[in-house]
This record gives structure tokens, sequence and C-alpha cells, in this order.
């Protein structure tokens, strides 16, 4: 007799060789006979409360450890429910492989159980989206999903198959499989051609006032990014993608000066990142001086609104490495006072920003300001923390106060509800590492119930919440653009601490900024913790000040928005 398994357990057994320490998922039936081998197989499953975060989850182990994620759910609502979570790994660039379940073929356009278009509903947000009918092929079909996913065939993300139930039940012999397809390979690395680097190397060593920008595209080239900025003197703008990859202290940081390093550029090395709105898309609007070069593994983030005057391709560490070389056989015409005039203020901004934290006041409801937890955060988190933050004004002053060197966001999606789901995938994945969520009373609420599967699968994070019931950034816009018609963007002062206790979690509610300290220490020695923070409704945040919230026509900032308006002669 031939040995044979099903396909149900070939995908157990194609995860248990190829895919990550742990899957993401929330059951039905559609997709039982997987979960059922991936138990045989040995494979743990982090059973969530909405399918939703176990997507976040699978993008957030992904991005950490840079294993591929892995979700695991059922069809129809199960699969839908995904589609925020797939459409933020979409543009975080998260390689994550979505395993859905889909109805028997054999009841295919009869009206099935949980039938519903879930490829046609993914495909936009994902890197490939495929119903796998042909059983004998599911194994050769995942290897190349996970391919995609990570960035086989442009940028790394999501990808999505399903398998019909019929066919995870159907047996196929083991020597149908071909065996290459259960190894772990790497991709071909492809180096930078020299040319490029040259023509890049001598832009640079000309550029006067240089400025290096990195993103997600920048993973694992911390140490080339660091040569390149020493042999180049170029000042240098981490964004929300690529924190920590340079360690804080290293002087080319100017990010306290972001907008007067943008503002004077002459030259602009983008290294795997976007020029997105965060960047003004590239326009002379935000870099009114500057030529630029692009580097990066990946067209979609060399070639986006305004292309170099060099393109980079190739692996980004080898790139920065033999830039950094190149660099070195060229007079450099750096301005030195330039450069240093923006790290002094850097640093004297940077550290007058850090002392105004616990000094800050409250506000005209007695509440504390929100920038206290950041203080009372400080001394708490040493240098391998990970820190995860999401919200509207909360978002925007963690951005610029939670020191961690390890960080994720609700990034260029302003995805909402990635806090929880992120930081107990962090926790998993980093058991030995202190891994802190602050998250707006809003956006907590959108995956709240996850704090029961921190506590069920002791994810060991601590939640902050900060709590100024409201939808604060959203309140004050309606405050002060629309004539103060505040509608709809409050939310009641509830007490999300009693709510972590009814789910096993230590938990504290906290108003006296004095005993904040004290209460998030007893939270790490006690996590999953959760501590609810009554802060103030009486701030204006960064974001909101420069007019992130108004959505302007042209730009996503205010003051870019009318530079654009006078390119286009509408000032
Ligand atoms: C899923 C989703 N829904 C709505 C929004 C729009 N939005 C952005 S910030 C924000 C308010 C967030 O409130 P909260 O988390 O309490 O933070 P706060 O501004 O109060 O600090 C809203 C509704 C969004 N970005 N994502
Ligand atoms: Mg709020």
């Amino acid at each position: 007799m031939t040995a044979s398994r099903s396909v149900a357990g070939w995908i157990a057994r194609f995860i248990a060789a190829r895919g990550p320490a742990r899957v993401f998922g929330l059951q039905g039936g559609h997709i039982q006979p997987i979960w059922d081998e991936l138990g045989r197989a040995g494979v743990p499953i982090v059973d969530v409360r909405h399918e939703g975060a176990a997507v976040h989850m699978a993008a957030a182990h992904a991005l950490l450890t840079g294993e591929p994620g892995v979700a695991l759910v059922t069809s129809g609502p199960g699969v839908t429910n995904c589609v925020t979570s797939v459409a933020n790994a979409d543009l975080e660039r998260a390689p994550v492989l979505v395993i859905g379940g889909c109805p028997p073929a054999r009841q295919e356009q009869m009206g099935p159980l949980q039938g519903t278009p879930h490829v046609d509903i993914l495909r936009p947000v994902t890197r490939s989206a495929r119903t796998l009918r042909t059983a004998e092929h599911v194994v050769r079909e995942l290897d190349a999903a996970l391919a995609r996913a990570q960035g086989s065939d442009g940028l790394p993300g999501p990808v999505y198959v399903e398998i019909p139930t019929d066919v995870l039940r159907t047996k196929i012999a083991d020597a149908a499989v071909l065996s290459e397809f259960l190894l772990r390979r790497s991709a071909p690395r492809s180096l930078p051609d020299p040319v490029a680097i040259e023509r890049a190397a001598q832009l640079l060593c000309r550029a006067r006032r240089p400025l290096v920008i990195s993103g997600r595209g920048a993973t694992g080239a911390g140490a080339a990014l660091a040569s390149l900025l020493d042999a180049s003197g170029a000042v240098y703008l981490d964004t929300q993608e690529s924190r920590g990859i340079l360690p804080a202290g290293h002087p080319a940081h100017v990010g306290a000066m972001r907008g007067a390093a943008m503002r004077d550029a002459d030259l602009v090395l983008t290294v795997g990142r976007k020029l997105d709105y965060q960047l003004g898309y590239g326009s002379p609007a935000a870099f009114p001086d500057a030529r630029f070069v692009r580097i990066s593994a990946y067209a979609a983030e060399r070639d986006d609104n305004r292309p170099g005057e060099v393109a980079v391709g190739g692996d980004v560490a080898a790139a920065l490495t033999q830039l950094a070389a190149a660099t070195r056989g060229h007079p450099r015409a750096l301005d030195v006072e330039w450069r240093d005039a923006l790290r002094s203020r850097h640093a004297e901004r940077s550290q007058r920003h850090v002392a105004t934290l616990a000094k800050l006041p409250p506000g005209a409801d007695g509440r504390m300001h929100p920038n206290r937890i950041f203080a009372a955060l400080a001394g708490l988190l040493p240098d391998d923390a990970i820190g995860v933050a999401d919200g509207g004004d909360i978002l925007s002053f963690a951005r610029l106060s939670l020191a961690t060197g390890t960080y994720l966001d609700a990034g260029a999606f302003g995805c909402l509800g990635v806090g929880v789901p992120y930081a107990n995938a962090a926790a998993l994945a980093f058991p030995g590492r202190r891994v802190v969520a602050v998250c707006g009373d809003g956006a907590f609420g959108l995956h709240a119930m996850e704090i029961d599967t921190a506590a069920r699968h002791g994810c060991k994070a601590v939640f902050v919440i900060a709590n100024n019931a409201a939808w604060n950034i959203e309140r004050v816009d309606q405050q002060l653009n629309y004539g103060g018609r505040v509608s709809g963007t409050l939310l009641g002062d509830s007490d999300y601490a009693a709510m972590a206790r009814a789910f096993g979690l230590h938990a504290e509610r906290v108003a006296d900024p004095a005993a904040l300290e004290a209460a998030l220490a007893r939270a790490f020695d006690n996590a999953p913790a959760l501590v609810d923070v009554v802060v103030t409704r009486d701030t204006v945040s960064s974001d909101l000040e420069k007019g992130l919230s108004i959505v302007p026509d042209w730009q996503a900032l205010a003051a870019w928005d009318n530079a654009e308006r006078g390119r286009y002669g509408q000032g």
C-alpha cells in the first residue's frame, strides 16, 4: 500500500516545516481538518476572539521576527472579518499567509453554508488570492504563496489561499508531493548595479545637505545604514516603519528637526521607503531643494511619486555598504556647519522634550496630560523593550515620546485596533522582553476582547489605556474646525481596569500621575496586565496641529498642502 495523507495533513506538515513558531486563528467547521492536523503536527495555535486580530497578530509576528506569519480563519464571516487586517498587512508590507475556509467544491454555486466570494474580496489587498482546488497541487501552491508573501514577486505582503473542505479531506500519495517544498530556503540575493552605486556616491558626495530617510525595506540593514551615515556625514530621519534599526544614540538622528531637515536637504536618499503621504509624496512642497536617490530591492519602494535621479536596486544592506565604501573615494561637499547645527538643535529639543514630559500640568478637567504616561514608562523600559501605539491623539504623542528600540503602531493605514493584538504577538514571540501597548480608549475598544486571548495564552504584555473618554483627535477637530459642533466623538468614562479584571488580568485604574510609575511597575511584574490611565481631553496633539485630521485636498499636512496649492497656482 502506498503511504498517503489528507490535504489537511499536508498543509499542517508544510506549516510545521516552513512556517512560524505558532499560528493564529479562530476555528470553524470548514477549517477543522487543518486545525486538527496542526495539533497532531505539534504546531501551537493561538485561538483569538476575532479573526481580524489573528491577522494582526500574524502580521506583528512577521514584522518582529522575520518569519512569515500564518493566520487560519473559517469560511464566510471568518474571512471577511479579516479584510481590514489584510489591508493593513498590505500597507505594512507584512509577509502573512492567510488560510481561509471554503465550502466544499461539490457545493460550489449552490448556496452553501458561509459561501461568499472571498477571493474577489481580498484580491486587491493581497499579493495573490487563490482557491486551491487540486489536491495534488496544494503544497506547491502553498510554497508559491509563501514566496510571494516574502517578496519573491514584488513587495512582501499578505497572501490568501483557501481550500474547499472536501479537498482538505482528499487523500494524496506521499509520492505526489515533491520533498523540496518542505525545505526552508532563502531567496536569492541580487546585488546592486555598481554603475548605479557609483552615480549615487557621486551625488551624495557633491551634496551639501544630504538627508537619508529609511522605511520598512531597510529592515535588517541597520549596520550598513550606520556605516553609510558615518562615511557620508548625512543626517537621518527614521520613520515609524523602521524605528530602531539605527540605535537612538547615533549622532545622525535629527528627528526633532524633521521639518527643517526636509526643507533644507539638497539630496534625499530614500532607503526602502515609499514617498507616501507622511513624506509629502516627495513633492517640492515638502522638499523644496532636493534631488533624489531611491534605494530599495523593490520597484514599488523606488519609483512611487518621485523617481530618483539614480535608482539602486538589489539587496539594501549590500547597497548601503557599497555606497559607504564608494563615498570614501570622493571629496565631500558636506556643509558641516549645517549638519552640526541640525544635530545640536535636535539634541537640545529632544532633551527639552523628555524633561517636560513629567512636568506637564493637568487639563482644565483636572485629569493628567497623556504624556505623563511616557514619563512614567521611561524608567521601566530596557533597551530591548517592544512598544506598540494605537489611537488618535495618543498615537501622535506616542510617536514622539514612547522610547522603545522596537516599535510598531497603527501605521500608514491608521488602523485603529492593532494595539492589543500586536502586543499579544510580540509578547508570545519574545517572552523575555517587556512589551507595552499604549492605546487610546477608542482604539482599544476595537479589539479589546483580545485581552482575553492575552489571559488565556499568557501573553505577558502590559496594556496602557489613555482614557480620555473620547475619540479625542476627532472631537478636537470638530471643536476647532467645525464650529464646535461636537457630535458622536464622546465615549463613556468607562473603567477598563474593571473590564480587564473580569478576564483575569492584573489591572489598575490610575488618576494620580504620582502613582503611575509604581502602578506600571506592578503591571510589568504581573503581566498580562492593564493600566487604565485617566487622561485629559484638553490637549492638541502635533498631528492635529499639523492638520492631519482635517484631511486637506492635496497633501496630508496643512503646510505642505498650502505649498502644493502654490505650485498648482491655486495659492
Ligand atoms: C478603524 C478606524 N476607524 C476610525 C478611524 C478614524 N480615527 C482616527 S483617530 C480616531 C480617534 C481615536 O480615539 P482614541 O483611540 O481614543 O485616541 P485619542 O484621540 O482619544 O487619544 C479615529 C476615530 C481610524 N483611523 N481607524
Ligand atoms: Mg480617546
